[in-house]
């Protein structure tokens, strides 16, 4: 007969993609840090996101697939406000993700961008990404209509901050949050491993992306804008003297400095409800 199988399960419909401008975002985020937080609370919050920090939409295909990496060393408050803000945010924005935090082990001068190296090639272990999202450990979006996803070229997201009066405090300023794609990423040869210290590492990839024939894309200034977590200077994490020499030779440099020259010591990989943290030694300034 003609009649249905009720035995049969139904073939699943294939999810549609996933829609430009999500219907669930609310815009402006109220963003404050006086309340304490704690990880309980935090993982109460998000019961969907599934072991390592990962999320995928459940009803539609999302376009890209983003890896998020935070630099990351002593900074565990920050980062219980980092989770509750940004997994409530990337849920409303369909994003399908993971997040990495990139935990440089012992106490050599810290090094941002070569941790930031480390957790594009330690992510791809993970799972096939095609997106990453760089962001510090201390920034928060105050509007969930600034996509974290991958653009047609690279991304710069933290474009109004507070401390720098929501303006972007220099033409080529590529600090804080920015985005690649997996493709854009290998043809900087990632980022350099050369700088220790604070400094210069964000100019030296803006040098890479221009000198590569690439331009920076920007959100509207009015959705661009970021809450930062107020901190002492971290131990550390001197401002790095050589940084005004060595943007000036990214150019030379690039080449062979960068994720095709990159070495570290993987210690240990930890997967949390909420993320993965990968704790790893990358030795010290020569
Ligand atoms: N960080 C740690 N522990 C440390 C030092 C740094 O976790 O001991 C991580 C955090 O994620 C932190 C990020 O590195 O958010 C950047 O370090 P700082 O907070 O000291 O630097 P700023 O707030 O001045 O950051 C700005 C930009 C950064 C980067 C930096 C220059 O927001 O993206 O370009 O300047 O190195």
């Amino acid at each position: 007969s003609a009649q249905p199988d009720a035995n049969q399960t139904p073939s699943p419909k294939p999810l549609p993609p996933c829609p430009e401008n999500p219907p669930g975002l609310v815009g402006r985020l109220l963003i404050e840090f006086s309340s304490q937080m704690t990880m309980e609370r935090v993982q109460k919050e998000n019961p969907n996101v599934t072991e390592g920090g990962r999320y995928t939409p459940p009803d539609c295909r999302p376009r890209w697939k983003v890896a998020i990496i935070i630099p990351f060393r002593h900074r565990e408050n920050h980062l219980k406000y980092w989770l509750h803000y940004l997994h409530p945010i990337l849920r409303r924005q369909k994003i399908d993700y993971g997040i990495y935090i990139i935990n440089q082990l012992g106490e050599d001068t810290f090094n941002r961008a070569k941790l930031l190296n480390v957790g594009y090639r330690e992510a791809l272990k993970e799972a096939a990404y095609d997106c990453f999202i760089f962001s510090d450990v201390d920034l928060i979006p105050m509007d969930d209509r600034n996509l974290y996803h991958c653009y047609d070229q690279p991304r710069h997201f933290a474009i109004a901050m507070d401390k720098f009066g929501f303006r972007l405090p220099y033409a080529g300023y590529f600090g804080g949050v920015s985005g690649l794609s997996k493709k854009q990423f290998l043809k900087i040869n990632g980022f350099p491993n050369e700088y220790w210290g604070w400094g210069g590492e964000d100019d030296d990839i803006y040098n890479r992306i221009t000198l590569n024939g690439m331009k920076v894309s920007r959100p509207d200034v009015r959705i661009g804008r970021f809450r930062m977590i107020k901190h002492e200077r971290d131990k550390h994490n001197e401002p790095n003297p050589q940084r005004f020499n060595k943007i000036q030779n990214t150019k030379n440099t690039m080449k062979k400095d960068g994720i095709s020259s990159l070495t570290y010591r993987l210690v240990q990989v930890r997967k949390y409800p909420l993320y993965t943290n990968i704790s790893v030694e990358i030795g010290k300034p020569p």
